[in-house]
């Protein structure tokens, strides 16, 4: 696996379209990474996920079904979408990228001219920052490799000036929302300080998993921000703007906040913090039996990840062995454990990652989950049950 990770990156940092890298890729979907193997039978999770209520319904689309997680990769037709204002109508023949606002020389780009700049590829796990907040979630993730430009170079042939502070990248979805009983028409959009957005890893991106950039993954160009939510992920870019203050849209300031309760010299005091930076997580994704054995299969991702623990009906954590993304900065990394002694009845599985930090993914009754008022960020410790006949 090392091997197999360490010459994807380099393939990586040798930057082109090879025939080599195509072949990588449909090698990583083709080599399951937790294939059932002869006469290995799923075990089905007792919970499943509720039906999606009807305002959800028009805003997400297919989910992961963890079941089915069988490659590092997620193929393109199975990643799961999130779309606030409906698919926009892109007309790729009179599409240009503006940057423009506080810079020295505003830029003006056909998808062409973009292809034609420098590639650079990332293998990059998205989760929407509301997966897991209700029990009609819990598919909203999935891994894909990204190509595109990087972003760093073109700011800095436009030349951001010294009182440019905010970069915001602007979508072509339009939409309404309300704010103080105002009916405000505006895209969706989002911003990142100059800082972050001159990380050389984010991308404008216009290629998945070796496949031009889908539709409804905002073709012809989105923005890639790796170890972000998905929110910060842009898709169908329009227009990026460069401008002296804090942006405050809807989807960086009033909707996509976290809010907790907190407490200050015994009395409850409400916390409101943006939504960008991904947190640490994990899930089981399956059980198998093959004989008498029985195997769990999981995901871990969000924050580099450096090792995985499995408990069953709260008891002792056992180590997860890691068997893919190992040496990739931020994409999932599948793992397996297998249990044993496993009894008939009714069990309760729980996973958690630990970081490079040592950094462990909270418990659900830790104070950073437990005392959240919105369901954003909801990144603690996923408990799923099984039966075992
Ligand atoms: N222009 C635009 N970009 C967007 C969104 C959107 O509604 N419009 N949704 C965001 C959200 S909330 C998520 S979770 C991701 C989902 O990316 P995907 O649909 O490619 O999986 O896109 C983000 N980028
Ligand atoms: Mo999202």
């Amino acid at each position: 696996m090392e091997a197999r990770a360490i010459s994807r990156r380099n393939l990586m940092l040798a930057g082109g379209a090879t025939l080599a890298g195509l072949a990588f890729r449909r090698l990583d979907r083709l080599v399951a990474a937790a294939p059932l193997q002869p006469g290995e039978e799923l075990v089905p999770w007792l919970d499943q996920r509720t039906e999606m209520p009807a305002p959800a319904q028009a805003r997400v689309g297919q989910q992961l079904v963890w079941e089915e997680l069988d490659s590092w990769i997620t193929p393109n037709e199975k990643f799961f979408t999130v779309k606030h204002f409906g698919q926009p109508d892109v007309d790729l023949q009179a599409w240009r990228l503006d940057v423009a606002g506080l810079v020295r020389q505003p830029v003006s780009l056909t998808l062409d001219q973009l292809k034609a700049r420098p590639r650079q590829e990332v293998t990059f796990t998205i989760e929407c920052s509301g997966n897991h907040g209700f029990s009609w979630n819990g598919g909203l993730v999935g891994n894909a490799t990204w190509a595109g430009t990087p972003l760093a170079p073109l700011l800095q042939e436009a030349g951001i000036l010294d009182h440019g502070k905010d970069v915001v990248f602007y979508g072509h979805d339009i939409g309404k929302q309300t704010v103080r009983d105002m009916e405000l028409t505006a895209p969706f959009a989002r911003s990142l300080s100059v800082a972050d957005a001159m990380n050389p890893a984010n991308q404008l991106c216009y290629e998945m998993n070796g496949e031009p950039l889908p539709a409804s993954h905002g073709a012809p160009v989105r923005l890639v921000v790796p170890g972000t939510y998905g929110v910060a992920n842009v898709k169908w870019l329009d227009r990026v703007d460069v401008i002296d203050t804090r942006f405050a849209g809807h989807f960086m300031a009033r909707d996509y906040v976290t809010i907790r309760e907190e407490q200050r010299d015994g009395q409850p005091v409400f916390t409101e913090t943006l939504v960008g930076k991904s947190l640490l997580k994990s899930a089981p994704a399956r059980v198998t039996r093959q004989g008498g054995a029985y195997r769990i299969v999981g995901a871990a991702w969000g924050a580099p990840v450096a090792q995985v623990e499995v408990q069953v009906d709260g008891g002792p954590w056992m180590p997860a062995t890691i068997d893919e993304g190992v040496g990739s900065d931020y994409a999932w990394k599948l793992w397996s454990v297998s249990w044993p002694g496993a009894t008939p009845g009714e069990h309760a599985i729980t996973s958690r990652a630990i970081d490079v930090a040592g950094n462990v993914q909270p418990a659900m009754t830790d104070p950073r989950i437990a005392n959240k008022r919105t369901y954003w960020e909801s990144n603690g410790q996923i408990t799923r049950r099984v039966s075992i006949a």
